[in-house]
């Protein structure tokens, strides 16, 4: 038995540090099906979902989203991690119209599911039976409360993930495993009073303390929306911004000096640098020719046509 406990408290400490040579800045675990805090956070999905929070997202409301057992047969443990994406070149970049930065670089779906399948592999070294399944955004996982679980940081007012260190500006991944772990223990809150995120949004997207309503968010209006026009109290106050936007992060003390990522991964392609109006006459294949390798494939180019326009109306 305390071999047993031995054993496991080695294998994951082993797994944490495999996950952090493999290039992630930070890891952790949490067991499956989570604390009481794991069952609040799901409270609050149902909520925001009867909100209509989500908009047009309606692959939100998939049920699986609320247990993540749904995921694997036989899932015990979750390993979460966290990839830096905030390069030092981030800060050269000085355009009117401004990308997110997370999509600056390499597609995050990619490089993380890259990194986390050698995790996997490497796993099955060492216990061969183990099964496991990798989730990096589009799986139906609450992706930041298992984050949270895992002792990764906090959920912070503007609903990103913080990490004392490290700030938010890191994309997450996970491993569903079928192996029992030692789990970490979640990290306290450390928003404190501060509520610069809630100040600072153009378009009080931040309705209350860790709630975005998805339809007042830029975000949401760039990258997810399919209508064919933005609403004019979002319009207005897109100051730039045709792909995402950073400014709930940008005012957020817990990012002002982070440990940047300077990896091949991370450097800003060099399209995005110099985006300007002239995109505006970019052919559909010369768009799917710049987009290829990047998340930001999911704005089409009718969509970045119609990003880049409603900029050009409040100038
Ligand atoms: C839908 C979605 C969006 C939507 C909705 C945003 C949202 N906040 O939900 C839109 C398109 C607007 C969006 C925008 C962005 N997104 Co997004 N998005 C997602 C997605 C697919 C689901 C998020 C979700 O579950 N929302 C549902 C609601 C209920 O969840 P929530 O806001 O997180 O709510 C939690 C808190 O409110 C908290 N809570 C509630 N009450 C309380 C009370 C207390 C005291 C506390 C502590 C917490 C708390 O519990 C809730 C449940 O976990 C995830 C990937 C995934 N599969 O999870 C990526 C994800 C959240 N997005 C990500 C990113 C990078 C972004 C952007 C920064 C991109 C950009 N630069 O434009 C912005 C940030 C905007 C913002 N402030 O949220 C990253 C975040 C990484 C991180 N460090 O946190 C994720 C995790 C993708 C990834 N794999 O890395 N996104």
């Amino acid at each position: 038995m305390i071999n047993n406990l031995k054993d496991k408290k080695e294998i994951s400490k082993k797994l944490k540090e495999r996950a952090i040579n493999e290039g992630f800045t930070i890891s952790g675990i949490a067991s499956i099906p989570g604390s009481s805090r794991l069952k609040l956070r799901t409270n609050s999905l149902d909520r925001w979902l009867s909100n209509n929070y989500h908009g047009d997202m309606k692959w939100m409301e998939a049920k699986r989203r609320k247990n993540a057992s749904t995921l694997l047969e036989g899932a015990k443990s979750v390993l979460s991690v966290g990839f830096t994406y905030i390069s030092s070149k981030n800060n050269n970049i000085n355009t009117f119209l401004k990308v997110g930065k997370f999509s600056h670089g390499e597609d995050y779906h990619k490089v993380i599911y890259k990194k986390l399948k050698n995790i996997g592999r490497w796993i099955n070294q060492e216990i061969p039976d183990c099964k496991w399944k990798i989730c990096v955004d589009t799986s139906p996982l609450l992706e930041k409360a298992w984050a949270e679980e895992s002792g990764l940081g906090w959920i912070g007012k503007n609903s990103n993930l913080i990490n004392k260190k490290n700030g938010s500006w890191f994309t997450l991944g996970f491993l569903i495993l079928t192996k029992d772990l030692v789990p970490d223990k979640p990290h306290e809150s450390l928003c404190g009073k501060c509520d610069k995120c809630i100040e600072h949004c153009p378009t009080e997207a931040i309705v209350e303390p860790f709630v975005v309503q998805s339809n007042l968010c830029i975000a949401y209006h760039t990258i997810e929306s399919r209508k064919k026009t933005i609403p004019k109290n979002v319009e207005k106050n897109l100051n730039g911004w045709v792909a995402g936007c950073d400014i709930c992060q940008d005012v957020c003390p817990w990012n002002k000096s982070v440990p940047y990522n300077n990896s091949f991964e991370t450097t800003p392609k060099e399209w995005i640098e110099e985006l300007n109006i002239e995109a505006l006459s970019w052919s559909d294949k010369k768009w799917q020719e710049k987009l290829q390798g990047s998340t930001l494939k999911r704005i089409k180019p009718w969509m970045w046509r119609r990003n880049i326009k409603a900029n050009l109306k409040n100038q």
